[in-house]
């Protein structure tokens, strides 16, 4: 892997709104402008916040440009099927379109190999079969998602959605294999459990951040243990990523 920035690391300035959404955009229509063309049929549209500002982009260029008329889109989740039918794009599934020519998306964080961290917004398991069915997947995000190692930027741990009767299993079997602690992701005021689009519980794996982990066998262990159906470590889906950084630049990484 390689990046046009030596900085990586750089702690961002999460405190500041407005340049951290300046950076989603101009990351997500960066992306778009150099991956979405009159060639690309299908679009696989991620979910997250970052990934609204990719929407609005193609929505400028179908509605305002008259370009893209006959693009595809295919949602990851609930959030990305409402933003398609929001702008009025054209909205696609994976039995009509199994073949995805770009997928765009956003992560929660990103390694030097770009091994991502996703599904802290909840979504992650259509995410990763619609990456699955990209030629490329382009991951957008802000500067606060660049990190050398996972655990510096997001604190929040590998999200691992789970069928609802085997969390507690999943758990110990999670930490008896790699430590650290996994914990059921709640709904705010601890409502109960978080259910994902796809009527699943979601584990929240804390990893020991000082430790090195070989993210392809944690990924493979993880997907061994019975129950579990996707987890969020991206090992090797990512063809590029585009960050939107603090001082109004775009920085990409492959
Ligand atoms: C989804 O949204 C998740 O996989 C990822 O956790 C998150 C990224 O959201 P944002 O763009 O808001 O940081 O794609």
């Amino acid at each position: 892997s390689s990046t046009t920035n030596k900085n990586m690391g750089d702690k961002g300035d999460k405190t500041n709104k407005i340049a951290l959404d300046e950076a989603k955009k101009l990351a997500a229509r960066t992306a778009v402008d150099e991956w979405i063309t009159e060639d690309t049929k299908i679009v696989g549209i991620g979910s997250g916040s970052t990934i609204v500002f990719a929407v609005q982009r193609i929505a400028e260029r179908v509605w305002k440009e008259g370009a893209l008329c006959d693009l595809i889109c295919v949602p990851t989740s609930f959030q990305a099927r409402q933003l398609i039918l929001d702008y009025n794009l054209n909205l696609g599934d994976l039995d009509r379109n199994p073949i995805i020519d770009i997928a765009i998306d956003g992560a929660d964080e990103v390694d030097s190999r770009m091994v991502l961290i996703k599904g802290g917004g909840g979504c992650l398991l259509q995410e990763k079969i619609v990456a699955s069915c990209a030629k490329h997947l382009i991951v957008i995000a802000d500067y606060t998602k660049r990190s050398l190692r996972l655990g510096e930027q997001w604190c929040k741990g590998i999200p691992i959605e789970v069928t609802p009767i085997a969390h507690v299993p999943i758990k110990l079997k999670i930490e008896a294999l790699f430590g650290g602690e996994a914990t059921l992701r709640m709904a705010l005021a601890k409502a109960g459990p978080i259910i994902t689009d796809s009527g699943n519980f979601l584990l929240d794996w804390r990893f020991v951040a000082k430790r090195e982990f070989d993210w392809d066998e944690v990924n493979r262990a993880l997907m061994m243990i019975p129950g579990v159906v996707e987890t969020g470590l991206f090992v090797d889906n990512a063809h590029k990523c585009y960050f939107g950084m603090a001082d109004g630049t775009v920085k990409v990484q492959n």
